[in-house]
């Protein structure tokens, strides 16, 4: 346990309870022209409109793995790509069909889990902790994966196996093109200890420098720095950090079908005429909200208060606050304040509900901590 300032924080542990995957198609946009068109496998080819007829403009999306020989990647100036790899062939892209490709993908997800978080395009994570084949290994239904996507859309991806978001999306990566690769949390740390600090989460290019100057190049340099430290290194970020190169990574893999509220209510009869029994309502229905937000892992900006009169004369107000509230203390104390500005229980209350909305993720970037934080140590 480390205190900071009010807070406190509890030593990451690993949970590797869970299967997560994350899936990374392969050189996808000029994966898709190379399968459409057999001129084009085994060559060079640049997602991006040839500069030459687009006045030495554009940008190139992607390139085959053939084309990146010679140095061509994304975001590079087709410009640019054009002087290193003149030969190679320049295809305009077409983002609509690549869109219903993507499509295809995800349902071959979708025979396995539910679970599945798009995350571009071309990648998404998937929760197989309990799939629908009912797998035990979480590597068999990574070749599965892999399999059907080659098969039936004749494309390729690679695939990243392990016990949370992070270690998953680096392991898919380590091995590309169709590649695979299992991080247990055995191998966890030796995996973390030896990747180049630029790997890891939230630490951008000048971070990056700066590090170097210090003489932090790999994950086990990054492992040597206290919390404290991550925290005067790089602010909030610094808590992922330090927890990420410890193989801690809790964050869950969320369903396309994001929630944008979370509530609850409850009706009454006989209806309730005193504040006492109002406020022992609220305080039930604010723990169970919080109770919700905790298992979602998000948390919200705005609490609203509804309230039926016996008459179902229904009124509901709702307040916005500048930071996103978890905790039940803090959700009953402002639904508390909207029944006293607002609310009349001698009127006879029949139904009181608390939502939260303007939900998002509870994590290391929206955290408030102190402004002057205590560095102990
Ligand atoms: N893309 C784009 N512009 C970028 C990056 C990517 O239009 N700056 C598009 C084209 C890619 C697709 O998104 O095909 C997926 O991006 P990736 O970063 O996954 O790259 P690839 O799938 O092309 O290659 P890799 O095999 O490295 O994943
Ligand atoms: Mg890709």
């Amino acid at each position: 346990m480390r205190t900071i300032g009010m807070l406190r924080f509890d030593d990451p542990q690993i949970d590797g309870s869970r299967k997560i995957l994350h899936v990374d198609m392969d050189a996808f946009y000029a994966s898709i022209e190379q399968r459409d068109h057999p001129e084009y496998r085994g060559k060079p080819i640049i997602i991006a409109r040839h500069p030459k007829e687009n006045s030495g403009k554009g940008v190139v999306a992607t390139a085959s793995y053939e084309a990146r020989k010679y140095g061509v990647h994304s975001a590079m100036a087709a410009q640019e790509a054009y002087e290193r790899c003149p030969q190679a062939i320049f295809v305009a892209s077409n983002h609509s069909y690549y869109q219903e490709v993507s499509r295809q993908v995800r349902e071959i997800f979708f025979r396995y889990t539910d679970q599945v978080e798009p995350l571009s395009i071309d990648e998404a994570f998937l929760d197989v902790t309990h799939n629908k084949q009912g797998l035990p290994y979480a590597m068999d239904i990574a070749k599965a994966i892999q399999k059907a996507i080659y098969q039936e859309l004749q494309l390729t991806c690679s695939i990243g196996v392990s016990y949370n978001k992070f270690i998953a999306k680096l392991a898919s990566d380590y091995n590309k093109p169709f590649g695979m690769t299992v991080i247990t949390p055995k191998r966890a740390p030796a995996f973390l200890e030896g990747l180049p600090i630029e790997k890891f989460y939230g630490i951008g290019q000048r971070s990056v420098a700066k590090l170097h100057d210090q003489g932090i190049y790999t994950g086990a340099d990054l492992k040597a720095l206290s919390q404290d430290q991550c925290l005067t290194l790089f602010g909030k970020t610094g808590l992922a950090i330090y927890e990420r190169v410890r193989g801690v990574d809790n964050r869950l893999v969320k369903t396309v079908r994001q929630r944008k509220s979370l509530g609850k209510e409850t009706t009454f009869y006989p209806f309730l005429y005193h504040d006492e029994e109002v406020e022992a309502v609220l305080r039930e229905l604010a723990q169970s909200v919080a109770k919700s937000l905790a298992k979602h892992g998000v948390h919200g900006k705005v609490v609203t208060l509804k309230l039926r009169y016996g008459d179902f004369n229904t009124m509901t107000r709702q307040q916005s606050l500048h930071d996103p509230i978890k905790d039940s203390d803090s959700i009953y104390f402002y639904a508390l304040d909207l029944f006293r500005d607002y609310g009349e229980a001698s009127q006879g209350v029949r139904l009181l509900g608390i939502t939260l909305s303007d939900l998002t993720d509870v994590d290391f970037e929206n955290m408030q901590l102190p402004l002057y934080p205590r560095l102990s140590d």
